[in-house]
């Protein structure tokens, strides 16, 4: 299998964790459906997790490597407002748009704080699969792929370690030979400097053997739309559900919070472990057809 199809994997598992998680924002819509086994009818439209997940992989396609100036282009040239972007995410794709230089444009937002909500890290897996077994490639280019809208360095950090996880898992696919939870939020911390993030990675490594509501209560179910109060849990997820991709996308949803963006991070880290063959047929029919092929 090669780099790219590993991507590709990533990809669809994102996608479609993003269009069914987004369901559950729909009012009325309950858990209960799902939890039947049955998922809510109709076709899913993804949100602005799957448009830039997809740019960004497109953008990897010819280029291998992050071009900064380019990726901030292409971000801008697919900004398509109904997806559903964060408030914060409007004006810096706006402003990049209309020709400012991203450098600046990222570093001006939220006063000068720049962004450190979970939009890099929310479209970073599949950069991660592509780089499966070289950790620190995807930590590095996990990094310059946030940048170009994150300047904050907790936005930054929730990327690096949602692409190292998803290196490792598409590693552990290659070699048939999954790590342990412990073990995958180990090789995440290798990567992570101080801050918000890597104190919630850490407190996740600590609720290993809690139940998902006791991981979501105590680390967050992305209510905030921050890195820091997503990566933990969605990284809590996805290392002790590597091998259930339906079962990973469930409690995403029973957590409830930043409900796409759970479940397209935890989706995209362990279909990179499963590959695509784990998805349920039906979800990927569901899921409105990708805006590229990668
Ligand atoms: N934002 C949403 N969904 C709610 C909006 C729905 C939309 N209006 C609609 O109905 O059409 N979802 C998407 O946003 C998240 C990814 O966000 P991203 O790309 O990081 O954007 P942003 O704006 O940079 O950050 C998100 C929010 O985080 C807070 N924030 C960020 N940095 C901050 C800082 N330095 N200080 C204080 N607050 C900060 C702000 O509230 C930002 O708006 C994903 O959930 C995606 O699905
Ligand atoms: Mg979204
Ligand atoms: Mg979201």
């Amino acid at each position: 299998m090669t780099d790219f199809e590993l991507c590709a994997d990533s990809l669809d598992g994102l996608s479609v964790g993003d269009a069914l998680g987004a369901q559950f924002f729909v009012p009325g819509t309950t858990f209960s459906t799902l939890l039947d086994g049955t998922a809510p009818p109709g076709s899913w439209p993804w949100t602005d997790d799957t448009e830039m997940a997809c740019t960004l992989a497109a953008h990897l396609r010819p280029h291998g490597v992050v071009d900064q100036d380019r990726l901030a282009q292409a971000f801008a040239e697919h900004f398509e407002p109904y997806r559903g972007y964060g408030g914060g995410a409007v004006v810096v794709l706006r402003r990049i748009r209309n020709g400012e230089p991203w450098r600046d444009v990222a570093r001006e937002a939220f006063d000068g704080q720049g962004s450190m909500g979970n939009g890099a890290a929310m479209r970073v897996a599949p950069l991660g699969a592509l780089h499966a077994g070289d950790p620190r490639t995807a930590a590095l280019e996990a990094m310059r792929s946030a940048e170009v809208t994150h300047a904050h360095a907790e936005g930054i950090l929730g990327a690096v370690a949602v692409a190292v996880a998803a290196a490792e898992a598409g590693w552990a696919r290659r070699v048939r030979n999954p790590p342990s939870p412990a073990e995958l939020l180990d090789a995440v911390l290798g990567y992570l400097i101080d801050g918000r993030v890597r104190d919630g990675v850490r407190q996740a490594r600590r609720l290993l053997g809690v139940s998902a509501a006791e991981a979501a209560y105590e680390l967050g179910n992305g209510a905030q739309v921050l890195a820091q109060d997503t990566v933990p849990f969605a990284l809590w997820v996805a290392a002790t559900r590597l091998d259930d991709y339906p079962g990973a996308i469930r409690v995403c949803i029973e957590a409830g919070g930043d409900v796409d963006t759970m479940a397209a991070i935890v989706g995209g880290i362990v279909a990179a472990y499963t590959g695509r063959a784990a998805i349920p047929p039906e979800w990927l029919s569901q899921r409105e057809p990708l805006a590229v092929m990668v």
